[in-house]
């Protein structure tokens, strides 16, 4: 029987489903990844992987799998994925495009939302038994209608991201390799990212972690950002040297950021961010809706079973 490694548990629908024709292994601490350690001794004789964000899926573990033919990440993402040493060793790669896109897209929306407008910090305040009565600009946020925004990728996300903005008659600037005919359609202008950064009071990252994207919002790109300027990130935390947006939301550089990715997940209390009132913070959510997960991890199954049966994969990373 060929078997399968799974490095979470998942819904156990889907544990059954794989179980009538092979070997399963879960991990099955939802919170914590499985070690790395384990993960290596598990994977070297398995045939399928059924992978997170959290497992480094590099050069050490596919030369150690000698029987691995296929990898599917839950994720749309596949930055934890060294896809040459992959291609070298013949592992085929599937990720979950367009299942997590409406969902993932509809976050973004939360973020730029809550920090327009100071939800949490208002709340806190609330909750704290610390709101002493109206005044004419308590709590006053930022409006968006009529802003203009500015979306860093023009994926699916960013293009999702797009079409919700319709309805709050913002102008929508957008920056990405080269020119989106999805984004033009969307009415959406491409422009450099140096007007990307100095022209939006909004900017979303909705793009891919690639050697050409980290780190391209450094101290060089917030100065370049209006004061009043709110940074939104569902991308990943790379995309941000994490040191230089602490100091421009800390000296009024920008007016905020929305966050749900970080560098090193999880953060804890003692990250520069925590604790900072114009900074929303989100625990990597970007995709967690059940409906979604449940899909992505369909999405997933499917790609390991097809692959495994002798078929094609549904959604191969190229
Ligand atoms: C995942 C994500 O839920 O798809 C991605 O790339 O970042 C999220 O949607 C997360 O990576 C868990 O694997």
């Amino acid at each position: 029987m060929k078997k399968i490694v799974i490095t979470r548990k998942i819904n156990p629908t889907m544990i059954q489903k794989l179980e009538k024709d092979f070997e399963v292994v879960v991990w099955n601490e939802a919170e914590k990844p499985m070690p790395r350690e384990r993960f290596l001794e598990e994977t070297s004789d398995a045939h399928g992987v059924l992978a997170m964000l959290s497992d480094k899926v590099d050069e050490e573990m596919l030369s150690n799998a000698q029987n691995l033919k296929v990898v599917a990440n839950l994720a749309v993402g596949y930055d934890n994925i060294d896809l040459e040493s992959a291609r070298a060793h013949k592992v085929i790669i599937t990720n979950t495009p367009d299942v997590l896109t409406e969902t993932t897209a509809e976050l973004a929306f939360t973020l730029m939302l809550t920090s327009a407008r100071r939800v949490l910090e208002a709340n806190r305040q609330l909750m704290a038994g610390e709101w002493s009565g109206w005044s004419p600009y308590h709590m006053a946020g930022t409006d968006i209608f009529g802003k203009t925004v500015g979306i860093f990728g023009m994926g699916s996300i960013g293009a999702a991201f797009a079409r919700r903005l319709s309805g709050f008659r913002t102008k929508v600037l957008y920056h990405n390799r080269s020119q989106s005919e999805l984004g033009d359609s969307l009415g959406a202008e491409f422009v450099s990212f140096d007007d990307l950064l100095s022209a939006s009071d909004f900017i979303l990252c909705a793009a891919p972690l690639t050697d050409e994207t980290k780190y391209r919002f450094d101290k060089a790109a917030f100065e370049r950002m209006k004061e009043s300027a709110f940074f939104i990130n569902i991308g990943r935390g790379a995309h941000v040297v994490e040191e230089d947006l602490a100091e421009a939301v800390e000296q009024g550089q920008i007016r905020g950021a929305a966050l749900d990715v970080f560098e090193n997940e999880p953060i804890g209390k003692d990250h520069p961010f925590v604790g900072m009132d114009n900074m929303t913070l989100l625990p990597h959510i970007g995709s967690a809706s059940v409906d979604t997960r449940n899909n992505m991890m369909n999405l997933c199954v499917n790609n390991v079973m097809e692959v495994l049966n002798g078929g094609k994969p549904i959604t191969p990373v190229k």
